[in-house]
């Protein structure tokens, strides 16, 4: 469809009127209205869209952030959270501390419709206290690399792959629904990880979990070693979780290229808070799976930012301003050229609106705003928008050289105002004319 945008009389009365269509510009042309739409192409959007899960472990790998303990009133509370925005499961450690258990056994109690998982070490008498909390759920961790077996258990391969069969039989003599992480799977040996994943799949653990628990993976590796597992074992009983640490920044990346190997969970925490440098953020992999991936999950977007304030609120540790879709940043447009494109269509600079995500869009005004800036900040404060007004209020802010020196909300009117008058409506002319 072919698509026009008026041309903006930027310096006269109201720089968002369009100009008749005598005067009609052709400033670009869209295959579709969605401004997205190469890049969804490009992406293979909607070949191989498959429906990816999300667990999410603010309650167990988000307590293991240095300086991070909830209370039990904040526990239950991000619990429901969670459950509300739509995660399919939620993981907590049990075996932490006696708060930790009650903590355990109140989230089991609501009757949340995610499942809640409860994490232990892949010990017996663990397993008793996922039991006694009255778990449906319960995840068994066992670090099964060289380095785990002789440094962290002291134990052989043949004993670790003895303790995690009994554990196996016993979680399934009990009834549960059950995961196995094979911990530091991303070093592990491929033969003796195949050869626990296929005993453990043989015991009829509903999943397993591959994480790259050092974040020592690109995504290549991280899609060979599951697409690895994944075509050696029958996933018709055991589904695949990905569990990836950001120690390089690659969490994300690595964690959605384990599912394009066949790994249809991931793992996240809110904010992304957990052991060193954490894992996926929540609100990172949410929207990565439902505007990237077209995973066709039914998430409350609108509830990230509240989710990632809450967070913070609770641990101390400040959202980073530019941390992606919930950080301040996220939505502040500063440069005079973007600025121009923002007020005719906040598309030009954004994949997603900041309400989807609960977010605010910002507009900051100073040296950097150029002509166009300018005369918007004229018009807000109800002077008169002329080209040479626009002009020196451009000038005179460069040769203040205070760099920013305004940040404005865009509120609800403004926001509208623009969204309305600068947004054409390609379905009024079915010819693909406007
Ligand atoms: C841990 C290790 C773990 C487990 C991941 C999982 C990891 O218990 O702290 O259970 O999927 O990174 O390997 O977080
Ligand atoms: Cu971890």
């Amino acid at each position: 469809m072919f698509f026009c945008i008026g041309k903006f009389n930027f310096f006269n009365e109201n720089i968002y009127k369009l100009n008749d269509k005598s005067n009609v510009n052709c400033v670009m042309s869209l295959k579709s209205d969605d401004p997205n739409y190469f890049a969804h192409l490009y992406n293979d959007s909607d070949r191989d869209k498959k429906y990816i899960k999300i667990l999410d472990s603010t309650l167990r790998e988000g307590e293991q952030h240095p300086g991070v303990s909830f209370s039990n009133k904040q526990r239950i509370q991000i619990a429901w959270m969670l459950d509300s925005f739509g995660v399919d499961q939620i993981e907590i450690s049990p075996i932490v501390s006696l708060d930790h258990r009650d903590a355990t056994k109140i989230i089991l109690k609501q009757g949340l419709k995610a499942d809640i998982v409860a994490h232990v070490r892949a010990i017996k008498s663990d397993v008793d206290v996922a039991i006694d909390c009255n778990a449906s759920w319960v995840a068994t961790y066992l670090g099964i690399s060289d380095i785990h077996l002789s440094s962290k258990l002291r134990i052989s391969r043949e004993e670790a792959k003895i303790r995690a069969l009994e554990v196996a039989d016993y979680i399934k003599s009990h009834g549960l629904k059950s995961r196995f992480t094979m911990e530091d799977a991303s070093r592990t040996d491929p033969d003796f990880l195949l050869d626990m994943c296929k005993e453990i799949s043989n015991r009829g653990m509903e999943r397993i979990s591959i994480p790259d628990t050092v974040g020592i993976m690109r995504p290549r590796g991280m899609y060979n070693i599951v697409k690895f597992v994944h075509d050696n074992i029958d996933t018709s009983k055991t589904s695949l979780d990905v569990h990836c640490h950001n120690d390089v920044g690659l969490a994300l990346s690595n964690a959605l290229s384990g599912c394009e190997g066949g790994a249809d969970q991931i793992h996240t925490t809110i904010d992304g808070i957990g052991e060193r440098t954490g894992i996926p953020t929540l609100a990172e992999t949410a929207v990565a799976l439902n505007l990237i991936y077209k995973s066709n999950n039914d998430f409350r977007l609108h509830m990230l930012k509240d989710l990632s304030r809450t967070i913070s609120e609770y641990t101390k540790i400040p959202i980073h301003e530019s941390k992606p879709l919930v950080g301040d940043s996220s939505y502040k447009h500063k440069a005079g050229t973007h600025l121009a494109a923002i007020l005719r269509n906040p598309s030009a600079y954004e994949i997603i609106e900041p309400k989807l995500v609960g977010n605010r869009r910002k507009i900051v005004f100073g040296e950097l705003s150029g002509k166009n800036g300018s005369a918007y900040l004229l018009s807000i404060l109800g002077l008169g928008a002329s080209k040479d007004n626009a002009e020196s209020l451009a000038r005179g802010l460069k040769e203040l050289r205070m760099g920013d020196i305004l940040e404005l909300y865009l509120d609800e009117t403004l926001e509208r105002k623009i969204l309305n008058e600068g947004y054409m409506k390609t379905n009024k002319d079915k010819n693909g004319k406007s």
